[in-house]
Formats: structure tokens, C-alpha cells, sequence
């Protein structure tokens, strides 16, 4: 955990040259300046603030969001802009969300990461070697600069996300696989995606509904003619305990031809009026709605930074999962940058305004066209609750979140809430998931998608995924596949796909579509999956209690080793699993670099014998890179189709041992979907301990969560053992000899009953010798 204030790391001084000054700030323990502004420049005006700052380092990560190509930033000059908007491109543009934030890593391996808490675009121009630098240009606002001194890098990110907001606690369920597309024909076409998904026996949680469901596109409605039967859809996925997620945009069409046609579609539907009469929405300069383009054609943005927005979508959500019965698990927040199919507002906007032409624009898409900040959103100078546009244009998609995770849970309450959106600010993990937006169907997507999903869990998003397959263009059969070896690994694993331009409709892409080869290689990926899901779900509590990060770069658990500090194509699972996949076309031999510890073969056991090494994994088209850390325990639970399924199976255990024959690990439990199980003394802690070789402690950090019937450990397996123990012993009764064999490298304790969640708990220890 991270050091209590009173040992404050750092001390800070101002310096003065001529009229200006600036301020430096050093960490205590080795003399290093991690933050200074030492630097003339610095420019204080309305609409334009410039600020420079030195690094102690050029290794730099963060900012966002943009499409990175590497993780670790290239320092030779670049600019990137910050400004939410909702871009397709594959360039370097400004992308969905705003994270004006880096961690830098000193050259001693000690990390900082600095926050600078600001809603307006700006500019960041990275300097490099051998004066390390950040140059911010900002729009407006002020110059509010949060640094956190780690010492170690997952420190350091561990401080900014305790001080941002806890990533929120995902259901179990929402770990499962999911399958999306926009495109769906009709209801048959999703029905018959669903069986031969079921029948291929897929691991499959949830069903997802892209615009298509809606009248015309308008939020809350369903279309009667094309998709008659979906409360019934909604009714069978329940009844097979799989969930059903739908799509929301932020615009509320104001067409009254259509909304005339809605009301004869859905009695009852009037939420564009309803919210004129409660003043729901964004105003233009002459105090009128504002209106513009999505989906539906014209229509009116909803202020989500006025509170009672919360009881309004409330209200209307109910609506559509009461009155319409369409009974949807979570919430998809789409176009929140929000998007605008028109440049401002049907009648463009005010052009002698400073706030849509500003002095200087940054580098963001449109001001470099022709000026314009408000292409493809609003007008800058419309107004908000919180102020006006130009100022808080980056927190729409964050107010939003944080209206409907209220509202969701107001709706669903014992039940957690789950929202997934597009746009996103600083904090905004605390209300929702993020997935990664409108990729493509192509192979650099793949190592691009860990990058920013990396770069997420640093901003405080434990729950984050790339459209598995790419949503963009038509898949191909192998980058598909290999894409589901990685997806399976995303915290949030989504197979999406997008129409395709009319009238050409993109093929399908979902497992169960391809072939018998391809189901046969994808279903054992999910399965493992599914198999370490309760280890994930750990990482899960552990983030959303204790700010840790899900999905990682390798440099976070080996920040000594340099070689770790610029790998961006493979990545961690909390501290203990290693992915390394294929990312490229006919790529049969990946190169993975094994940090110095001891590391298993998930599905052998096989050591990695030579480590600080890169190792060439073969990789042939049905295989996938997974390892185990020595050191830890990692839980697991027979997998089945559904994780409601699975939840009712045995678990087990894997045991890696390290260097000295130790491991430790937890396991965090409780029924999956309850609001804040952990804080209402509705969960339980198992851990799982090692203080001497050979000898495991199973015991209760809290023991709270009653299960409707006993779980027990039934199997443990021992990764790093030279051979079968001679006698193994439970609560010192000896395991009969036939309960004990070696599969590959793998010792297996098998048959075992060791009981928790019950309420006699007393603490089981699990002996094992080698004569
Ligand atoms: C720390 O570094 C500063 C600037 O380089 C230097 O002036 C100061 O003497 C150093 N302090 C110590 C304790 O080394
Ligand atoms: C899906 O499966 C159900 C149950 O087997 C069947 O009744 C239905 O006709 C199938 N629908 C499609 C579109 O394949
Ligand atoms: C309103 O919708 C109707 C029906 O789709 C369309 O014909 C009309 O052009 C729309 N009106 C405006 C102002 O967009
Ligand atoms: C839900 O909202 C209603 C209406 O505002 C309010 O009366 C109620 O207390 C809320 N319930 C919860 C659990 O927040
Ligand atoms: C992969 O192999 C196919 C078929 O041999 C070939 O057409 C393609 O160019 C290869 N791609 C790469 C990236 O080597
Ligand atoms: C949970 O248990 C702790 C310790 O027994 C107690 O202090 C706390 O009030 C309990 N919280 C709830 C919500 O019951
Ligand atoms: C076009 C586009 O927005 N692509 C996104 C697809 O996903 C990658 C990886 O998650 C993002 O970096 C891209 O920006």
C-alpha cells in the first residue's frame, strides 16, 4: 500500500528568474527534480496557457486518448491534443476521451505520475533527450497540477487512482464473453447468431443490441416490425442465464414526424417533450434547445451535468425495461463525446464567437481545418449547468456516467450497476467500462488494442477491451482467430462488428460463424477464461478496493528491469499471468521476453528455464501464450458455457511455486451481482499462504459471503516441483496415493473437499513431502 502522507516523499521549492517563476519539486530520497517549470514560456491568458515542464526522464507514458503505437512515448517532438470527440480515424487525432496525465519513470526506476486537472483541449508536445519535456497548451481554465510520487510505478498509478476514484466493481457475469454487432438484420438474424453460438457450446454470457433494435434509431424504444419478439429474445437469453445489454446514444430525437411515428410504435413515448418541460437539455447562445444530428436525425443533448438528469433518464429507462418489457442487464453509452453529425448545431454556429473560433485552436481535428472546435460536437458557446460548453465539453460523457450509474443503480438496487461507454474523463471509472471505441478489422489493431488498454487501466478503468475481430471492415478468418486467443484476455472480452456501407452488410464475425477448425480453436481459449475467472474477478475487487491495475504493462511488476520498460505486445493479468500472443498474419514464433522469476506453461507446467531472456514461443494457429508466475496462487473453477454455470462447479487451485518453493494468493467471493458485497459484509477474502516450503494455509481474511450451498477446493495443482510428492497431507489426514499423479509438469491433488463459505470455517492446511 502507499505511504501514509506523513512520510512525504518530496519537498518543493520556487525559484524566481526576472518576473518570472518557477516551481521544482524533488524527491527526498535520491535529490531527483521529478517535476519542475523551471523553464521560461510560460504564458497565463484567457483562452491560451502555455506551460512547459521538465521530466527527471524520457520515459514517458499516458496521455490520452490516441490511438499509441507504442507504449512507452516516443519524446522526438510529438504533439498530441486533447479533446473528446468521436474520430474513426486510425492517425494520431484526438480520440473519444480526455486524460491530460503521464507517469514517468525515473532513471533510477523510482515513478511519478502528474495529473494535470484541466476540461479544456489543449496541446501536449513531448521534447526530448537530453532535456526531457512536456509543453501543455490549454485553452482556457487554470493550471492545476496533481503529482504522485509513487516510489514504485504501480504505486504511483495506485495514489492517482485512489485520489480519481476507485474503478467501479463489474458483475461477475460481465466477465463472461460477449457477442455484439450493429447489422443484426432483424431478431432472427440475432436469434440465429445466439443458437449457433449455444450449440457450438461457446462460452457466452451476454447478447448485446446495437442500434438496430430501436424505432428509427431513438433511444428507448424498440421497432415492432423488424424486431417484434425481443422482450421475448430478452426472456429466453434469462431463462439460459445469459444477460442483454443495450445501446443508448446521447442525443434525443426531436423530429416531431417521428416522434409522432414512435408514439404509434411505443404508447407512451415522449421523452423529447418531457424533457423541454424539465429543461433537460443543452441550450444554445439565444437560450433555445440546441439542436443537432445523430442517428435519428435532429435532436436535443441532454445537460448531464445538471443533476435531476439522473431521475429524467430514470424515468425513461424504466420505461423502456418496464412498459416496452425490455428487461436489459446494463446500459451501452454511445456517441457521448458527444458525437454531432453536423458541425455545431443544425444552424452551424455563432461564427464571431471566440469560443468556437479560439485564438489558437490546438491540434485538434477541425480547428486545423479551418478553426472550428465544435466540428462533429456543439457549438462551443452553448450552455451547461456546469458552464459553458468550451469549459466542460470534455465532461459530457463523464456527467452522463455518473447520472446513469445513480440512475441504474436506483433501477436495479440490490444489484450492481453495469454501464459500458465510448468517452471518458478523469474519474470516470469510478461509474463505468470502457471499451475501446470503433476499431478496424486489421492486424496492427491487435498490439495497438494492448496498448490502450494498458494506458486504461492506468487512468483508473480495471475493466477494459478492444472489439474483438475489429468492428471496422470485414475480419479475416485468421487475424479473427487470433484476435479471440487475445480478446479472451481483455478484462472486458466483446466480439463487436459494424454494418458495413449500405448496401453492402459485413459479414458476421461471432466464433460459432466461422468454421468447425475455428470453433474447435476458439472454444479451449474462452474456456481458460472462463477456468481463471474467479483470479480475475480477484483483480477486480482488488482495483475497485485498493486502486491495483487488472491489465498491465510487464514494467509494473518488474520496474528494476529495464528491458521490461518498452514492452507493449505482451502484457500482464495482475502480477501472476503472462500473455504473449500472436499479433501478426502467418506469425508462427513469437518473441516474449520472461522478466527474471520463475515461470510456468500454463497448460504443462513446463519452466521457462533461462529468464531476462526473449524466448521464441512456437506458436502454431491453435495455440496461445499463457504463463504463471512463481510466487503465486491462483484460483480457478471448473469452467462451463455460462459463468451463472460455472459458478455452481468446483474449484481449484494452482500453486507456483517460486525460487524458495513459496506462493501466496487470495480469492475474493461473493454472489456476483450484490451492490458493495465488500463493504456490506456480504463477501469473503480467502488467502492462500505459504510461509514455510511444502506447507499451505488456507484461512479468512473476512469470511461473510453464505453461499446457497457449500464450494469446496477440489483439486490442486503444484507448477514447479521436480517430482510426486511421497505423502500429501490435508488437515494432517493423509491423501490416498491414487489422489495424486503428474500430468506433464504438473503435480495434481485430486478429489479433495475442502470446504469454505461456511460459517465453522477453521483453517485447512495442505502438507505435502518429497522424501
Ligand atoms: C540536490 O540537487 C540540487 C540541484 O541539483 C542541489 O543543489 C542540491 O545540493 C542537492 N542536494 C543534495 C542533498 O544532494
Ligand atoms: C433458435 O432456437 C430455438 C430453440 O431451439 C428455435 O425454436 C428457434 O427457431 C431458433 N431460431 C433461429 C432463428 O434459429
Ligand atoms: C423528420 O423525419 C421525417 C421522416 O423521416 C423526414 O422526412 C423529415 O425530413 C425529417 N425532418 C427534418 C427536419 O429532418
Ligand atoms: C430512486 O429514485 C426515486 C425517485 O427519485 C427516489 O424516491 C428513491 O429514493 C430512489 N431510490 C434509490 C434506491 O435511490
Ligand atoms: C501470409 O501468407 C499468405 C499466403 O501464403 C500471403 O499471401 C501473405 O502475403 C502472407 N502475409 C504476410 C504478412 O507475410
Ligand atoms: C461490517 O462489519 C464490521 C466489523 O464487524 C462492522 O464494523 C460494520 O458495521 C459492518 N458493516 C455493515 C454494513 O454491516
Ligand atoms: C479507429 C479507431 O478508433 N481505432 C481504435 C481501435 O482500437 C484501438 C485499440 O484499442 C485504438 O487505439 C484505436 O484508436
Amino acid at each position: 500500500s502507499p505511504p501514509s502522507s506523513n512520510e512525504q516523499l518530496y519537498d518543493v521549492s520556487v525559484v524566481e528568474y526576472g518576473p518570472q517563476f518557477g516551481v521544482v519539486v524533488r524527491r527526498k530520497s535520491t535529490n531527483t527534480t521529478v517535476f519542475s517549470t523551471d523553464v521560461p514560456g510560460m504564458t497565463f491568458s484567457d483562452q491560451f496557457l502555455q506551460i512547459t515542464t521538465r521530466l527527471p526522464s524520457d520515459n514517458l507514458y499516458g496521455f490520452g486518448e490516441h490511438n499509441h503505437r507504442q507504449f512507452k512515448h516516443d519524446m522526438n517532438w510529438r504533439t498530441w491534443s486533447i479533446f473528446t470527440r468521436d474520430s474513426g480515424p486510425v492517425g494520431p487525432e484526438n480520440l473519444y476521451g480526455a486524460h491530460p496525465v503521464y507517469l514517468n519513470l525515473e532513471d533510477d526506476e523510482n515513478a511519478n505520475m502528474v495529473l494535470l486537472k484541466n476540461s479544456n483541449g489543449m496541446d501536449i508536445t513531448l521534447q526530448p533527450s537530453p532535456n526531457p519535456a512536456v509543453t501543455y497548451r490549454v485553452i482556457g481554465g487554470i493550471l492545476d497540477f496533481y503529482i504522485f510520487m509513487g516510489p514504485s510505478p504501480e504505486q504511483a498509478v495506485q495514489q492517482y487512482i485512489q485520489s480519481i476514484g476507485l474503478p467501479v466493481m463489474p458483475p461477475y457475469w460481465s466477465l463472461g464473453f460477449h457477442l455484439s454487432r450493429w447489422g443484426y438484420k432483424d431478431l432472427e438474424d440475432m436469434q440465429m447468431v445466439i443458437n449457433r453460438t449455444r450449440d457450438a457450446g461457446i462460452p457466452y454470457d451476454v447478447q448485446w443490441a446495437d442500434i438496430d433494435y430501436m424505432y428509427n434509431f431513438m433511444d428507448f424504444t424498440y421497432d415492432k416490425s423488424d424486431w417484434p419478439g425481443l422482450p421475448d429474445l430478452v426472456e429466453d437469453l434469462h431463462r439460459n442465464n445469459q444477460k442483454f445489454v443495450v445501446i443508448l446514444d446521447s442525443g434525443i430525437a426531436s423530429n416531431t414526424t417521428l416522434i409522432h411515428g414512435a408514439k404509434q410504435n411505443s404508447p407512451g413515448f415522449n421523452i423529447y417533450q418531457d424533457g423541454i418541460d424539465k429543461k433537460m437539455y443543452v441550450k444554445d447562445v439565444s437560450g433555445n434547445e440546441l439542436i443537432g444530428e445523430v442517428w435519428p436525425g435532429q435532436t436535443a443533448y441532454p445537460d448531464f451535468t445538471r443533476s435531476n438528469t439522473m431521475n429524467w433518464w430514470l424515468k425513461w429507462m424504466r420505461y423502456l425495461h418496464k412498459n416496452q418489457s425490455i428487461e436489459f442487464d446494463a446500459l451501452w453509452i454511445d456517441m457521448n463525446e458527444p458525437s454531432n453529425f453536423v458541425d455545431g448545431s443544425i444552424h452551424s454556429c455563432n461564427s464571431s464567437s471566440k469560443l468556437n473560433f479560439p485564438p489558437y485552436g490546438a491540434h485538434i481535428l477541425g480547428t486545423e481545418i479551418d478553426g472550428r472546435l465544435f466540428s462533429k460536437t456543439l457549438c462551443m458557446d452553448s450552455h451547461q449547468h456546469w458552464g459553458r460548453h468550451y469549459d466542460v465539453h470534455n465532461l459530457y460523457a463523464h456527467s452522463q456516467t455518473i447520472r446513469i450509474h445513480d440512475a441504474l443503480i436506483n433501477m436495479s438496487a440490490p444489484k450492481r450497476p453495469w454501464a459500458i461507454t465510448r468517452s471518458s474523463f478523469v474519474g470516470t471509472g469510478k461509474y463505468a467500462t470502457k471499451w475501446m471505441g470503433d476499431n478496424q478489422s486489421k492486424w496492427p489493431q491487435l498490439h495497438w488494442s494492448i496498448i490502450s488498454i494498458m494506458e486504461f487501466s492506468m487512468f483508473g478503468f480495471a475493466m477494459n477491451g478492444a472489439d474483438i475481430c475489429g468492428f471496422w471492415y470485414e475480419a479475416d478468418y485468421e487475424m479473427c482467430l487470433r484476435w479471440h486467443q487475445l480478446g479472451a484476455f481483455y478484462p472486458f472480452s466483446r466480439n463487436h462488428n459494424a454494418k458495413g456501407d449500405n448496401p453492402v452488410i459485413f459479414k458476421h464475425q461471432d466464433p460459432a460463424g466461422w468454421d468447425e477448425h475455428f470453433i474447435d480453436i476458439v472454444k479451449p481459449v474462452l474456456l481458460t477464461r472462463y477456468r481463471l475467472l474467479p483470479y480475475l474477478y480477484t483483480l477486480m475487487y482488488k482495483a475497485h478496493e485498493e486502486g491495483y491495475m487488472v491489465m498491465k504493462a510487464l514494467l509494473f511488476e518488474f520496474p528494476k528491469d529495464r528491458n521490461t520498460w518498452s514492452v507493449d505486445r505482451q502484457f500482464l493479468l495482475g502480477p501472476a499471468l503472462l500473455i504473449s500472443p500472436a499479433l501478426e498474419q502467418n506469425q508462427t514464433i513469437v518473441d516474449a521476453y520472461f522478466p527474471k522469476a520463475r515461470w510456468y506453461e500454463y497448460h504443462t507446467g513446463k519452466e521457462i528455464t533461462q529468464t531476462g531472456v526473449v524466448h521464441q514461443l512456437y506458436t502454431p494457429l491453435d495455440k496461445f501464450n499463457l504463463h504463471l508466475r512463481g510466487g503465486y496462487v491462483i484460483p480457478w473453477q471448473e469452467p462451463s458455457t455460462t459463468t451463472h454455470q460455472s459458478r455452481t462447479n468446483f474449484m481449484g487451485i494452482i500453486i507456483a511455486l517460486d525460487e524458495n518453493q513459496l506462493a501466496n494468493g487470495e480469492l475474493f467471493w461473493d454472489d456476483g451481482e450484490s451492490l458493495e458485497t465488500y463493504k456490506n459484509n456480504q463477501s469473503s477474502v480467502l488467502t492462500f499462504t505459504m510461509v514455510k516450503a511444502g506447507e499451505l494455509t488456507f484461512d479468512f481474511q473476512t469470511n461473510n459471503y453464505r453461499a446457497a450451498e457449500l464450494r469446496k477446493i477440489q483439486v490442486i495443482e503444484i507448477y514447479g516441483l521436480d517430482r510426486i510428492p511421497d505423502k500429501v497431507f490435508v488437515d494432517d489426514i493423509r491423501v490416498d496415493d491414487y489422489k495424486i499423479r503428474q500430468s506433464e509438469k504438473i503435480i495434481q491433488i485430486m478429489d479433495l473437499h475442502i470446504y469454505f463459505f461456511n460459517i465453522n470455517f477453521s483453517p485447512w492446511v495442505v502438507r505435502w513431502e518429497i522424501d
